[in-house]
């Protein structure tokens, strides 16, 4: 068949995410965060032993690194200020100086190399002493010592970074953590607390919003999720609900907040129906009411495949009441990760954002595919050929184009990731970067899908 140009706007933003507590390192650090905490206590948690007290080591190696993004056409980057490195008392919200000079000399070199820079607020690194103190995220008084944390941010940085965002993926912390134990706090089944929990980074999220839109900065702020479509079964009545159920707890629970300001109704008579419906107030749902997001980020692996509940209802509550996965024959995998590969599905979300949230201006936020053993893919010179890596995502970004020449209003494409980095329970395992890391030395090496970024990004699109 003819190739033909997928083209996307001269101002689209190519770019990749990553996160404070996958690149950094523990160097020079305050406190340490709930992953941090596990990784000292229980080493062999994580794959080959290795964990995020080194990661990419960006601490030290932010310039070079930089001068590698603007080598492969990067235009803009994601990562995240670690609460555990800018504050100092985690009470009070007073900052540390190092860590503000920290951030203050990414910020300064992501400006020399012309990239624009999104600055998130949390990617599941919650301080072990808000933890063990508090309970985290079941507390409303860590609610309010993240928006210090927060407005310390903005007060630091808020007129050199134009792009902030709150939380990556929110609903990882009360999936991984409290519901499915494969982070920390490792709990399985507690279902009541992460329904609370929902709601609290509901509120966390909508106080910093609050917060930031007081002190009159010159940027937008918005929120990233993971959206995982649910695809049923059948069209049965009992497929279709387990689907909706599966889209309303997963997705809506934070896409209605934050774009909305208000939670999807289903799901509330629902958990009311259980008596788990999360603790509140008229002020605070009128907190979330009025600080909606300015932008979405979405990250997407996956979807949902989902066919009627096959648990019994009982013991604690949980999700699985309603809905059940189910492994569709057929089904293309990515066999590192053991997530399904589909493409289409960055469509549907597309139009889902066009139709039911006013066209509400989006970025995809995380894409990408990690692989094992990439290293027998280096060719003579060294380089890595990740020619699958390439595919995978000329596949997505065809069906994102599709959704942008029917009206879909996203401006960006950033992958997961820059550079291989540390990943939460899998380490490096599985990598992702467009550019290689050797752990041994830490020296980089552009992979071909690094080259072919560049190719793109100067080309504002390639032919499909
Ligand atoms: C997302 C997270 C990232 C990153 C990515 C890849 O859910 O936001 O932090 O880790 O997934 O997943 P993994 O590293 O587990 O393979």
């Amino acid at each position: 068949m003819k190739k033909q140009k997928v083209q996307f706007p001269d101002d689209f933003w190519w770019g990749a995410a990553t996160s404070g507590p996958q690149s950094e390192g523990w160097f020079n650090k305050r406190h340490e965060n709930v992953m941090d905490y596990w990784y000292r206590v229980q080493r062999n948690d994580f794959f080959n032993g290795v964990g995020p007290d080194v990661a990419s080591d960006f601490y030290h190696k932010y310039k070079e690194d930089f001068a590698l993004m603007k080598q492969v056409g990067m235009n803009s980057f994601r990562t995240s200020i670690q609460w555990t490195r800018l504050i100092k008392d985690l009470e009070t919200g007073e900052p540390d100086p190092e860590g503000v000079q920290f951030y203050k000399d990414v910020i300064a070199e992501a400006k020399k190399n012309g990239i624009t820079l999104v600055m998130n607020l949390h990617h599941f690194d919650m301080p072990i002493e808000l933890l063990e103190k508090y309970g985290g995220w079941e507390s409303k008084h860590v609610v309010d010592l993240f928006a210090k944390f927060a407005k310390t941010a903005f007060e630091c940085f808020g007129d050199d970074v134009r792009y902030w965002t709150t939380f990556n993926e929110p609903m990882v912390i009360p999936e991984a953590g409290y519901l499915y134990g494969f982070h920390y706090p490792k709990l399985i089944g507690k279902g009541k607390e992460a329904v609370q929990i929902i709601f609290n980074i509901n509120l966390a999220s909508a106080k910093a919003i609050e917060t930031y839109r007081s002190m009159k900065l010159d940027g937008e702020i918005g929120i990233i999720l993971n959206l995982t479509p649910a695809y049923p079964r059948s069209e049965s009545k009992e497929d279709l609900e387990a689907a909706r159920f599966a889209d309303d707890f997963f997705n809506k629970a934070f896409l209605d907040p934050a774009v909305y300001g208000t939670f999807p109704p289903a799901l509330v008579d629902l958990l009311k129906k259980d008596n788990v419906l999360w603790q509140t107030d008229e002020k605070e749902l009128d907190t979330i009411k009025r600080n909606t997001v300015d932008f979405l980020g979405v990250n997407y692996y996956h979807p949902k495949r989902v066919k009627a509940p096959e648990t019994k209802r009982e013991g604690n509550w949980m999700p699985d009441w309603y809905f059940s996965e189910y492994d569709m024959p057929g089904k293309r995998m990515n066999p590192y990760r053991g997530w399904e590969i589909f493409p289409k599905a960055i469509y549907d979300i597309a139009k889902n954002v066009q139709n039911d949230y006013g066209n509400i201006k989006w970025f995809i936020s995380e894409n990408g595919m990690g692989v094992e053993g990439e290293e027998k893919y280096r060719d003579e010179n060294g380089h890595i050929e990740d020619d699958y890596r390439i595919d995978f995502y000329e596949e997505h970004l065809a069906w994102l184009n599709k959704a942008m020449q029917e009206g879909s209003n996203c401006f960006g494409y950033q992958a997961w990731t820059a550079f291989d980095c540390w990943s939460w329970n899998n380490a490096y395992k599985n990598r992702y970067g467009f550019i290689a890391v050797d752990l041994n030395d830490q020296s980089r090496t552009i992979k071909k899908s690094g080259r072919w970024l560049k190719d793109v990004a100067d080309n504002h699109g390639f032919e499909y």
